[in-house]
C-alpha cells in the first residue's frame, strides 16, 4: 500500500458520501444511506490499498472489485469520479435515461465487471475471478462488498463454502455489518460475531472491525494474502454514517433525501471532506496478459454415420477436443461431471477444470466470474437443475457475459429416473434471457459443431443435451449455423412440415418411413437452433405443405419449440401444431414416456393425419 494519510483517507470518505448524497437526490431515488456505511471501507480500499491504473480500468492484472450489494452504485460511481475516471458532471446524471450511470452497476461501465443488484450473488462471481487469477498466474486481488442483510441469501455460503476449498486467499469478503436491511433490521442486528463464526467455519480468515476506523481498515487491508485462507472482513457499520440525522436510523433505506436535508447533510460532511484527485494509487505489477485468443481452427471430428452415441457423450468429446487448441476454454460442473461428460475435460485439463459440487447457483457464478476475465467458461449439469440458478443466468444476461451452459438429461426420455430429474422448462426459461442463444442438438456431429459455435460467439448460450444414444445423421464437414435448420426428408407432394429436434428428430424420421408407406409424404426439419431459430429454412418449407406445420418436443407446451416455431411462423399465416409434454411424468421406460406423452413416431403419424 502506498502510506496515505488517515486524515486524507477520512475527508474523501466524506466526499464519497457528499457525491451519493447529491447524486441521488438529484435523481429523485437510489440508496444514500446504503452508501454511507460503506464509504471509510471504499475510501481505504480504493485510495491506497487496490492496486489498479485508474486511467484503464480493464488492465489486466487490476485488483477486482465486485460491489455485491449493487443498490450501493453511487458510492462506487463516486470513488471512479474521485480517482479521476468518471467525470464529475456525470454524477448528476445518474439513473437517467442515456447516462450509464444506472441505478444499479452494470458492465456498460468500464469498472464493472458484472451487474450487481440482485443480491447474493457477488461472492460467486469473485470465486471465479480468484480461480482465473490463479489460472492465468497474476497476483490481483478480487475484492467483493456485501451487505449484512444481503448475506442471508444462500448463494453466499456456497461462494463462500467453496472460497474455503479452494483457499482462495487473492479472495477477500467485505461485509458491510450496518445492522439494518430495507424493511427492518437483520436477523441478527450488531451481533457480528455471527458472521465471523460461520465464515470461520467455512474456512476463512476473519478480521471483525469497527467499519469506520481507517486505520483499522487500513491494517487489516495490509493483510490481504498472507495467508492461505480467503479473508473476510466482517466490519461494523452504521447505515447513513456520517449525517446524524441519517445514522443509524430506520426508515431511510432506498430514499433520498430531499434538497434541504442534503443540504443539511452535507453541511455536516463538507468541513472535513477531501478530493481523491491526485491521491497516488497503487499501480499493479506489470506481469505478462494472458493469452485469451481464440484459436484459428479446431481440430477435425472422427464419427462414423450411423454411430449410437448420446449428445450428452458428444459434449463431452467436444470440450475435450477443442479444448486443446483454446487455453480460453474452462469447465465448472456441479458433480455430475460422469454424467454430463464433462469429465472427458476434466480428466485432460485438471488446471482449467473447477468442481463446483452441488451449488448450482455458485456454479454459474463462478462461470460467469471466468467469463468477465476473458476465459470461455462451460457450466454443465442435469438442464433441470440450472432452473435454481435462474437469477444467476438472468443477471448474466444483463452483464452480457460470456457464459456457456450445457444442460443434459433432458425430458422424459430419461425415463426411469422420473420427473425431478426432467428438464422440461429449461428451454421456456433459456429463450426468455435477454440475448440468449439456444441450441438443441440431434446427434454427435452437431453438437460438437455447435459447441465450437458457442466457443467462438460472444454471450450467453445454452445446449440442451439428452441422455439416449442417438445415430450419426450428419458427416463430419457438416455445418451448423447459429440460426439454420436442417431439411432432412422433402418430396414434392409433402403434406405437412414436422420441426423436431433431439430425440424427437428421429420419431419424426420412423413417423416419416411409416408415412411414406401409406403413400403420405411429410418434410422432416431439424430445428437444432431454438433461438434465434432457423426460420427461412422452415417457413420456406411450410409453405410447400399447405402452410402447416407440426412440431413435436420433449419439452413442456409452454416456451419450448412449439412456442419459438409459432411465434416467429404465425405473422407468415402458417398453421402451426404443437405435440409436447403435457402433465406429470412418471418413471419407465423412455419409449413408453414418449408414447404416453404423444411425441413418438406413432403420435406424429396420427397427428399428420389430423392436421
Ligand atoms: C435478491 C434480492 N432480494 C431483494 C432485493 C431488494 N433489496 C434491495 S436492498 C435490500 C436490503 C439490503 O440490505 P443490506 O444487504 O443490509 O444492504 P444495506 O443497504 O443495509 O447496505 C433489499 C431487500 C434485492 N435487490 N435482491
Ligand atoms: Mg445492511
Amino acid at each position: 500500500m502506498i502510506e496515505t494519510d488517515i486524515e486524507l483517507l477520512k475527508g474523501i470518505a466524506n466526499q464519497l458520501r457528499i457525491h451519493s448524497i447529491t447524486a441521488t437526490t438529484a435523481a429523485g431515488s437510489g440508496h444514500p444511506t446504503s452508501c454511507c456505511s460503506a464509504a471509510d471501507l471504499v475510501a481505504t480500499l480504493f485510495f491506497g490499498h487496490m492496486r489498479y491504473d485508474p486511467k484503464n480500468p480493464h488492465f489486466h492484472n487490476n485488483d477486482r472489485f465486485i460491489l455485491s450489494k449493487g443498490h450501493a452504485a453511487p458510492l462506487l460511481y463516486a470513488a471512479w469520479t474521485e480517482n479521476g475516471f468518471v467525470p464529475i458532471a456525470e454524477l448528476d446524471k445518474l439513473r437517467q435515461f442515456g447516462c450509464e450511470l444506472e441505478g444499479h452497476p452494470t458492465p456498460r461501465l468500464a469498472f464493472v465487471d458484472v451487474a450487481t443488484g440482485s443480491l447474493g450473488q457477488g461472492l460467486g462471481v469473485g470465486v471465479g475471478m480468484a480461480r482465473a487469477a490463479r489460472l492465468d498466474n497474476l497476483d490481483y486481488n478480487t475484492y467483493v462488498l456485501l451487505g449484512d442483510g444481503e448475506i442471508a441469501e444462500g448463494a453466499v455460503w456456497e461462494a463462500a463454502s467453496l472460497a474455503g476449498v479452494y483457499k482462495l486467499n487473492n479472495l477477500i469478503a467485505i461485509v458491510d455489518a450496518n445492522r439494518l436491511g430495507q424493511s427492518e433490521a437483520t436477523a441478527f442486528g450488531h451481533d457480528v460475531g455471527v458472521y465471523a463464526k460461520r465464515f470461520d467455519a467455512f474456512g476463512w480468515r476473519v478480521e471483525e472491525i469497527d467499519g469506520h476506523d481507517i486505520e483499522e481498515i487500513s491494517e487489516v487491508l495490509s493483510g490481504v494474502g498472507l495467508d492461505d485462507k480467503p479473508l473476510v472482513i466482517v466490519a461494523k457499520t452504521y447505515k447513513g454514517a456520517g449525517v446524524s440525522f441519517l445514522q443509524d436510523k430506520e426508515g431511510w433505506h432506498g430514499k433520498p433525501l430531499n434538497k434541504e436535508e442534503a443540504t443539511k447533510a452535507i453541511a455536516e460532511l463538507q468541513p472535513s471532506a477531501k478530493s481523491g484527485i491526485g491521491v497516488p494509487i497503487p499501480a499493479p505489477a506489470q506481469l505478462p496478459a494472458p493469452n485469451n485468443s481464440a484459436p484459428a481452427s479446431y481440430p477435425p471430428l472422427n464419427y462414423n454415420l450411423g454411430d449410437k452415441i448420446a449428445t450428452r457423450e458428444a459434449y463431452g468429446n467436444a470440450l475435450a477436443r477443442i479444448g486443446e487448441v483454446d487455453q480460453r476454454i474452462v469447465a465448472v460442473d456441479g458433480d455430475t461431471k460422469n454424467s454430463t461428460f464433462a469429465d472427458k475435460f476434466f480428466k485432460k485439463f485438471p488446471e482449467r477444470s473447477t468442481e463446483c459440487y452441488i451449488a448450482e447457483q455458485n456454479m454459474v457464478g463462478v462461470a460467469t466470474g471466468f467469463g468477465a476475465r476473458g476465459k470461455v467458461p462451460f457450466a454443465s449439469t442435469f438442464a433441470t437443475f440450472f432452473t435454481r440458478a435462474y437469477d444467476q443466468i438472468r443477471v448474466a444476461g444483463i452483464s452480457k457475459a460470456n457464459l456457456k451452459l450445457v444442460g443434459s438429461h433432458v425430458g422424459v426420455s430419461i425415463g426411469e429416473d422420473g420427473p425431478s430429474q426432467m428438464a422440461l422448462e429449461d428451454l421456456a426459461m433459456m429463450r426468455a434471457i435477454v440475448g440468449s442463444t439456444v441450441l438443441y442438438p440431434s446427434d454427435a456431429v452437431a453438437t460438437e459443431k455447435l459447441l465450437e459455435q458457442m466457443a467462438l460467439g460472444k454471450g450467453v448460450y445454452f445446449l440442451r443435451t439428452s441422455r439416449p444414444k442417438t445415430p450419426v445423421i450428419y458427416g463430419n464437414d457438416e455445418q451448423f449455423p447459429v440460426g439454420g435448420a436442417k431439411v432432412l426428408r422433402q418430396n414434392a407432394g409433402d403434406k405437412v412440415t414436422v420441426v423436431a429436434a433431439g430425440v424427437t428428430l428421429f420419431e419424426a424420421l420412423k413417423a416419416a418411413d411409416a408415412l411414406k408407406a401409406e403413400g403420405i409424404g411429410i418434410t422432416v426439419i431439424d430445428a437444432y437452433s431454438i433461438k434465434p431459430l432457423g426460420k427461412k429454412e422452415i417457413l420456406a418449407a411450410a409453405q410447400k405443405t399447405n402452410n402447416t406445420v407440426i412440431t413435436v418436443e420433449d419439452h413442456y407446451a409452454e416456451g419450448g419449440l412449439g412456442d419459438a416455431v409459432a411465434g416467429e411462423l404465425s405473422v407468415e399465416g402458417i398453421k402451426v401444431h404443437k405435440l409436447a409434454v403435457t402433465g406429470l411424468p412418471h418413471s419407465g421406460k423412455a419409449e413408453e414416456l414418449l408414447a404416453k406423452f404423444g411425441i413418438d413416431a406413432a403420435a406424429i403419424a396420427k397427428k399428420v393425419k389430423s392436421a
